[in-house]
């Protein structure tokens, strides 16, 4: 579906090998050299999520190489194999097979929410880009609220994002606030290797250079 302009929902893009695949990609990852773990913000707080990147490395609110805030590690380096992942996310979300091979992403946040993570009304703004965002999700469906790109309040849409779900983020959908209101227990499925909780990929260009 198509929720809003720059906005495509593909439910069930990904089968369940490329989600295996994908679950086991990112256990290695959360191990390090960076591991998976609850951002602190500035002001004190903890994040509910835990997360782990690649490529470069989200410290709110500013990439940066190294993990100053956790352990002064390099990141991960981003693959080439999620690269084209990303390509043909867009390519079947846009369905212009020239734009997708302009599309180069950077950059992989990878996010765990177990039952009791959320993620609060936010835009993402730290990139130097404007180019889509594609987001991939494995394990329990949660409540994603879509919202609009004046105010972390009223209207808003709230969806279903399922297991082998992908939704770009384009256009004038790239900088809408929204954020994860609830993640249901026990619904994904076990044979995709997430035994419990809610993963999600998003795939970015940061417009950064070293
Ligand atoms: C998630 N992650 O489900 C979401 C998926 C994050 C985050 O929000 O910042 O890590 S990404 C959803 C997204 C990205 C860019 C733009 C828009 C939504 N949008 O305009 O709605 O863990
Ligand atoms: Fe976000």
């Amino acid at each position: 579906s198509r929720p809003a302009p720059g906005a495509v929902h593909l439910p069930g893009w990904l089968g369940l090998q490329e989600q295996r695949d994908l679950v086991s990609a990112c256990r290695a990852w959360a191990a390090g050299p960076v591991p998976l773990r609850h951002t602190k913000l500035p002001r004190g707080g903890v994040m509910s999520v835990q997360t782990v990147c690649l490529g470069w490395h989200w410290q709110p609110y500013r990439y940066t190489r190294t993990a100053d805030d956790v352990n002064g590690l390099r990141v991960a380096g981003f693959p080439e194999w999620l690269a084209r992942l990303g390509q043909r996310a867009l390519a079947d979300a846009y369905g212009d097979d020239a734009a997708a091979r302009e599309y180069e992403p950077d950059t992989a946040l990878i996010n765990f929410y177990d039952g009791s993570a959320r993620m609060g009304m936010h835009q993402d703004k730290d990139e130097r880009s404007a180019a889509p965002v594609v987001s991939l999700s494995i394990g329990d469906t949660c409540v994603f609220r879509f919202g609009n790109t004046e105010s972390r309040s009223r209207p808003y849409t709230d969806l279903h994002l399922s297991s082998g779900d992908l939704f770009v983020f384009g256009g004038p959908s790239r900088f809408a606030y929204h954020g994860v209101t609830k993640v249901f227990p026990g619904t994904g499925d076990p044979a995709t290797g997430m035994a419990s909780g809610r993963l999600n990929l998003t795939l970015r260009v940061t417009g950064l250079t070293d």
